[in-house]
C-alpha cells in the first residue's frame, strides 16, 4: 500500500506522466529521493525574489524602440510570503535589479522594435526563448513548435547577448529560459522559474497605463522520473506568490475585469472563476495570438468571445479575458486540479499532518487568487460593451426546498472512503448507496429558486460549491472565504446543516461539488451533475443524458480507468434514429487533468454538433456539426447533440493520454504543446466505455441513463 504522501504525489502527475500507473512505476523503479529545495545553483548569498505583480512594464521607450535589459541570476525566493521559508532560485532581473518571479514585463505597443539585451550570469548555459518577433517575420501562419525563428539562442555563463523583435501583433505571449535544455512541457525544476509575460497591446492602448492585469502560472516540481511521476514537492505560483499569499485582486461591481494568463509552467491548469461567466476574448500558444470575433449570425454590437467558467490552458499557452463582477463579496479564480490547490506545506513540500480546512488559510494552497468585488453604492452600475451579461431571472412562486444528503457509502473504508450525495425532498429518507458512486442529479429551474439545506453525516467537515451557477459569495461554497470577512461562508461541521439559498439566473450544465479536503472527497466521489432547465419544460431522461466521469475511488485504478455515472461500463444505452440525444459530459476525474471524450461507430468517430460549454449555450457559427472528439479539463463541461442516422452500435469512450486538440466552440484551439507530442504523453488509454445501441425508428424503448441501474419500479 503505497504511503498517503507518495499516492498524493502521484495524483499530481496527470499530464506530464506516461499511461504508467503510479503503483506500477514504483514497483519498477527506485524509490525516490527525498525533496530537496536547493537547486543546483545554489550561492551563499543572493538578492531576495520579488513577486512580479506585471503592472509596471520593464525597460525604457524612445521613440518607437523599446530597450530592456534582462539579466539571469540566482535570488532567494519566497513563495510562501516573506515570512516563509525561501530556496535559492534562477530569475529574471532586469538590469542591476531585485531578480523578480515571474521575470520582467516586456509589453509595448504594436508597432514597437524591442531591443532586449540578455546577460547570464548564471553558472550553466542558458537558452533563451521566446524573443522573437511576433507574428514571425516570413512565417504569417507557423504551426505550434515548428514555426522558424523560435529556436532559442544559447549564453554561456557570462555571456550577453541583445536581439531585436519586431512587435507588430497584439496578443500575449511568453518568453522562457532553460538551463536544462528542457523543452517548456518539461520544466519542472531549478529552471521552472525562468519566465515573463510579453504583451504587445493594441496601437491605440498605452502599455504604462493598462487596463488589465498580468498572472503568469508557475510551478515547481521535483521530478526525478522523465515522465513525470515521483514528485515529492508541487509547488503552483501566481505571479511567484502560492495561495494565501498571492495577491488579492480587488474589482468593483459592474467594473470590466480584464485579465490576461500566461501559463508559463509545464502542466495542464483548467482555470475556473467562482460565481461569474467569463468570455475568452484571445487565445495564445506562445508565437501567435488568436482575437475570437463574435459568432457568425451574432446580432450587430454581440460581446466577442467564448463564455466560460473554467478555461484549459496547456503548457505555454496564454488567454485574454473579459468579466463583470455583479454581485459583492470574495470569489475564487484557481485551477481545478485538487492536486493544484490542495494544502501542502511550505515550498511545495507534503501537507502537514492536522493542516486546516479553512480555505481562507491553509486549506488551500498553490494556484488559486483571490478576487474581492466591493460594492459601490453610489454608482449607477452599466456593464460595458462587450461583457459578460447574466440574465436576470425573475424569481417567481415559492422556494423549492430539499436536503442534500452528505453520507458514507455503506462500503466506505479507512482506506478507500466511498462517499456519496442522496436528494431527499419528501417522503423517507432514501437508503444509503451500496453500489455505484454516482450523485444524483440534480434538475433545477431557471428563475426558480431554491432552499438546499446541506447535511453533513460524514465523519469529517465537508462544504458544496455550486459550479457555474451565477448566486450570492455566502452560498459559493468556500469554507473560511466565500462571502465576507466578517461573514464567510462556514465549514458544515459532522452532524450539522448549512442552508444555501439560489436562483439559477441560466439553463444549462453545470456540477456541484464537495469544496474540503479536495483530493480526499472528490475522489470519494462527492461530485454531481446539476442541469438547470428552461420553466414550462420537461426533461426526458430518455434523450437527456447527464454524464459525469469520475475516477474510482480505489486509486490503485484510478489513473487509468474512468466511471461513467459510476460504471466503468456501464449498461448499454439505447438511442433510436431519427432522435436528437443530448449528451451533458462532465469532467470530475480527479488524478487524469485532461481527457478526450469521445463517440465512434467502429474505428470511425461519428459526427456531433457541440451546443454549450460550462452550461453556456454556443454562437450558432460555433455549433456546426463535427466529429465526435472533445477536450475536457476537470472541472468542465460541454454539451454536444446527437442524431443517429442509421442502426447500429456506437459507444462513447474516455480517452486518456491524448493532447488537446479539440474545443467545443468550433473554433479549433491552439492545439497541443510544442513540445509534447502524442508520444511523449504515452499510449492512449480508453478509460471507460458506454455501449449504444442505435435502432431503427420503431417502439424500441430507450434506456435510463443511470450507468445502467435498473430503475425500480415506483422508485
Ligand atoms: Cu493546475
Amino acid at each position: 500500500m503505497p504511503s498517503p504522501t507518495v499516492r498524493a504525489v502521484c495524483l499530481a502527475s496527470f499530464v506530464l506522466a506516461t499511461a504508467r500507473p503510479c503503483g506500477a512505476q514504483r514497483a519498477a523503479d527506485p524509490p525516490p529521493p527525498r525533496a530537496t529545495v536547493a537547486p543546483r545553483t545554489a550561492t551563499a548569498a543572493v538578492a531576495r525574489v520579488v513577486p512580479n505583480d506585471n503592472r509596471t512594464p520593464a525597460g525604457a521607450t524612445r521613440g518607437d524602440t523599446l530597450r530592456v535589459a534582462l539579466v539571469a541570476r540566482v535570488g532567494d525566493w519566497h513563495p510562501d510570503g516573506d515570512a516563509g521559508p525561501g530556496a535559492p532560485m534562477p530569475a529574471f532581473a532586469e538590469s542591476d535589479g531585485a531578480p523578480r518571479i515571474p521575470g520582467p514585463l516586456v509589453r509595448a505597443r504594436a508597432g514597437t522594435v524591442a531591443a532586449v539585451t540578455v546577460r547570464n550570469t548564471l553558472p550553466d548555459t542558458l537558452r533563451v526563448h521566446g524573443l522573437h518577433d511576433r507574428p514571425l517575420a516570413g512565417a504569417p501562419d507557423p504551426a505550434p513548435g515548428t514555426a522558424p525563428g523560435t529556436a532559442p539562442f544559447i549564453l554561456a555563463p557570462g555571456a550577453a547577448r541583445t536581439v531585436h523583435l519586431r512587435l507588430d501583433a497584439p496578443g500575449t505571449y511568453l518568453y522562457w529560459g532553460t538551463t536544462t535544455r528542457r523543452a517548456l512541457a518539461f520544466r519542472t525544476g531549478q529552471d521552472a522559474q525562468l519566465s515573463g509575460a510579453l504583451v504587445v497591446d493594441d496601437a491605440r492602448d498605452d502599455p504604462a497605463r493598462p487596463r488589465d492585469r498580468v498572472l503568469v502560472l508557475g510551478m515547481w516540481t521535483d521530478t526525478v522520473h522523465r515522465a513525470g511521476t515521483h514528485r515529492q514537492r508541487v509547488l503552483g505560483v501566481v505571479n511567484g506568490r502560492a495561495w494565501p499569499h498571492t495577491e488579492r485582486l480587488t474589482h468593483t461591481l459592474g467594473d470590466t475585469v480584464r485579465w490576461r494568463v500566461v501559463n508559463a509552467s509545464a502542466d495542464l491548469h483548467p482555470m475556473h472563476l467562482h460565481g461569474f461567466y467569463f468570455r475568452v476574448m484571445a487565445r495564445g500558444d506562445g508565437v501567435r495570438d488568436t482575437v475570437h470575433a463574435a459568432g457568425d449570425g451574432a446580432p450587430a454590437g454581440s460581446p466577442a468571445g467564448d463564455l466560460a467558467v473554467t478555461e484549459s490552458l496547456t503548457t505555454g499557452q496564454t488567454v485574454r479575458l473579459e468579466w463583470v463582477p455583479e454581485r459583492a463579496g470574495n470569489w475564487l479564480f484557481h485551477c481545478h486540479i485538487p492536486e493544484h490547490f490542495a494544502p501542502r506545506g511550505s515550498l511545495g513540500t507534503p501537507r502537514p499532518p492536522g493542516a486546516t480546512h479553512d480555505h481562507g488559510q491553509g486549506g488551500m494552497s498553490g494556484l488559486v487568487v483571490g478576487v474581492a468585488v466591493q460594492d459601490a453604492p453610489a454608482r449607477v452600475v452599466v456593464a460595458s460593451a462587450g461583457a459578460t451579461t447574466v440574465r436576470r431571472p425573475r424569481a417567481a412562486g415559492a422556494e423549492r426546498r430539499f436536503r442534500l444528503l452528505v453520507r458514507e457509502h455503506v462500503r466506505s473504508t479507512a482506506a478507500v472512503p466511498r462517499f456519496g450525495y442522496a436528494l431527499h425532498e419528501r417522503g423517507a429518507e432514501p437508503p444509503p448507496d451500496t453500489g455505484s458512486v454516482s450523485a444524483p442529479v440534480l434538475d433545477l429551474v431557471r428563475g426558480e429558486p431554491v432552499r438546499i439545506t446541506v447535511v453533513n453525516r460524514l465523519r469529517e467537515p465537508t462544504a458544496v460549491h455550486w459550479h457555474g451557477i451565477e448566486l450570492a459569495s455566502y452560498y459559493d461554497g468556500v469554507p473560511g472565504f466565500s462571502g465576507t470577512p466578517a461573514r464567510p461562508t462556514p465549514l458544515v461541521a459532522p452532524g450539522d446543516s448549512f442552508v444555501v439559498r439560489f436562483t439559477p439566473p441560466r439553463a444549462g450544465t453545470f456540477i456541484y461539488h464537495t469544496h474540503a479536503d479536495e483530493v480526499r472527497q472528490q475522489t470519494a466521489g462527492l461530485a454531481g451533475a446539476l442541469v438547470v432547465r428552461e420553466p414550462g419544460t420537461r426533461r426526458d431522461p430518455a434523450t437527456d443524458l447527464p454524464i459525469i466521469v469520475l475516477a474510482p475511488p480505489d486509486s490503485a485504478r484510478s489513473w487509468r480507468m474512468a466511471l461513467l455515472n459510476g460504471r466503468q461500463s456501464p449498461l448499454p444505452l439505447t438511442m433510436r434514429v431519427g432522435r436528437t440525444y443530448r449528451l451533458r459530459l462532465v469532467h470530475m476525474h480527479v488524478p487524469r487533468a485532461g481527457m478526450t471524450m469521445e463517440l465512434r461507430g467502429g474505428d470511425t468517430l461519428v459526427r456531433w454538433q457541440p451546443v454549450a460549454k460550462d452550461g453556456a449555450e454556443l454562437p450558432r457559427a460555433a455549433r456546426a456539426s463535427r466529429p465526435a472528439t472533445v477536450f475536457l479539463g476537470v472541472g468542465e463541461t460541454v454539451d454536444v447533440e446527437v442524431a443517429p442516422a442509421a442502426p447500429g452500435a456506437l459507444r462513447l469512450e474516455v480517452r486518456f493520454g491524448i493532447p488537446p486538440g479539440a474545443r467545443p466552440g468550433g473554433t479549433p484551439g491552439p492545439g497541443g504543446t510544442p513540445a509534447r507530442t502524442a508520444a511523449q504523453l504515452g499510449p492512449v488509454i480508453v478509460a471507460a466505455t458506454w455501449p449504444i445501441h442505435v435502432v431503427g425508428d420503431g417502439p424500441a424503448a430507450g434506456s435510463p441513463p443511470t450507468g445502467g441501474r435498473v430503475r425500480r419500479k415506483g422508485g
